[in-house]
């Protein structure tokens, strides 16, 4: 274990404020964010080939997603500057965790959706954390650009992933899997929207190997829906389309950061079809026992058909597994659930129901 880290501080604050911006001026406010299990595949690495295959379950954050990570340094980091409210934009995890620690802290939250295309678990949790919600009819980036400009103008601070705070507090994922694994692995997965957290992930590994916690660093290895896939094309996409909703952004504000990352370690941004997305939010939920929400089965599609042209013999991979299936109930009963006949509470009928007779 690095000197630096206390492995059984509660939060990601108090753990890691070593190597954070944590000031004595710095609220240490927790939900109890970080510190999630690091869980080999069961069934999958096989298939893939590769020597072992673990999934980072960031699903288990308080509020379901990675985006804790980040939002606790954000917010932490607005109250330290006296920030009585703060916004951002949201395709839904992120107006779910600022609405959240927003919460906590007695802090004014204010989020701005796209309307209809956000998972209804992610916008509960707004409501129920009393979050402002503002609805456009328009994209994520819309949404982003208005948050800038609104923040601009008022005393409200921005916790999008624009803001540094949040890349900060997501980079410490990394360590974890450093400190779990005893090393980096060979290569990270992982799902790619507005691009913050593959730019977090890529800095924690950096760091981490500067500091001689790691002997290496991965490839990184981001995905994003074939519809909505602007880093992989080249070029903004007016019109993203895809299921998974928490990606479908079509001009990344961290762009730059994903491809610095791509580049200096080596790895690749490549697109998955909402088809191949589907294959694995399945495959995760039956063979693995693992339920997230259909962003995250992206990097699992993605490691699934890069493994059959890339080398993957004797690497360690680790996925991402970014929100939980929880969030969008919606699509998993569309996906999975047969029309339910209820019977009558019969010894036979119930026999006959699960095909024993
Ligand atoms: C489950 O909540 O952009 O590439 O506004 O919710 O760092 O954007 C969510 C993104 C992956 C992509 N997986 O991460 C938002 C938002 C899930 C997500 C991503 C998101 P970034």
């Amino acid at each position: 274990m690095p000197t630096t880290v206390e492995p059984h501080a509660t939060g990601v604050l108090e753990r890691y404020k070593a190597l954070l911006p944590v000031t004595d001026a710095t609220p240490l406010i927790t939900l109890g964010e970080g510190a999630t299990p690091l869980v080999r595949s069961a069934r999958l690495e096989a298939e893939v080939g590769c020597e072992a295959l673990y999934f980072k379950l960031e699903s288990c954050n308080p509020t379901g997603s990675f985006k804790d990570r980040g939002m606790v340094v954000a917010v932490a980091k607005a109250m330290e500057q006296g920030a009585k409210a703060v916004m951002c934009a949201s395709t839904g995890n992120t107006s779910a965790s600022a609405a959240a620690y927003a919460a906590r802290c007695g802090l004014d939250v204010y989020v701005i959706v796209p309307h209809g295309n956000i998972a209804e678990g992610k916008l509960a949790q707004a409501v129920a954390h009393g979050a402002r919600i503002i609805a456009i009819e328009g994209s994520f980036d819309d949404a982003l650009r208005l948050a800038r400009e609104i923040t601009d103008r008022y005393p409200i601070a921005l916790v999008n992933s624009v803001n540094p705070h949040r890349i900060e507090g997501q980079k410490t994922a990394s360590f974890e899997i450093v400190d779990v694994l005893g090393d980096a692995p060979d290569i990270l997965c992982l799902p790619v929207g507005n691009a913050g957290n593959i730019t977090a992930y890529w800095k924690g590994f950096v760091e981490y190997y500067q500091q001689e916690q790691a002997t290496k660093k991965p490839m990184m290895w981001g995905f994003q829906a074939s519809g909505a896939a602007p880093i992989v094309s080249g070029e903004p996409v007016p019109e993203p389309k895809t299921l998974a909703t928490a990606i479908r952004i079509g001009n990344p504000a961290s762009w730059q950061g994903a491809t610095d990352a791509r580049d200096a370690s080596g790895g690749a941004i490549t697109a998955v079809t909402d088809a191949e997305i589907l294959i694995a939010y399945r495959r995760l939920a039956q063979d693995e026992g693992i339920f997230c929400e259909p962003a995250s089965a992206a990097c699992v599609a993605g490691l699934m058909t890069r493994a059959n042209s890339e080398d993957v013999a004797g690497k360690t991979v680790v996925c991402v597994i970014t929100g939980s299936g929880l969030k969008d109930p919606e699509r998993a009963m569309a996906e999975f659930a047969p029309e339910l006949q209820p019977v009558a509470p019969e010894l036979s009928l119930v026999e006959q129901e699960m095909g024993l007779q």
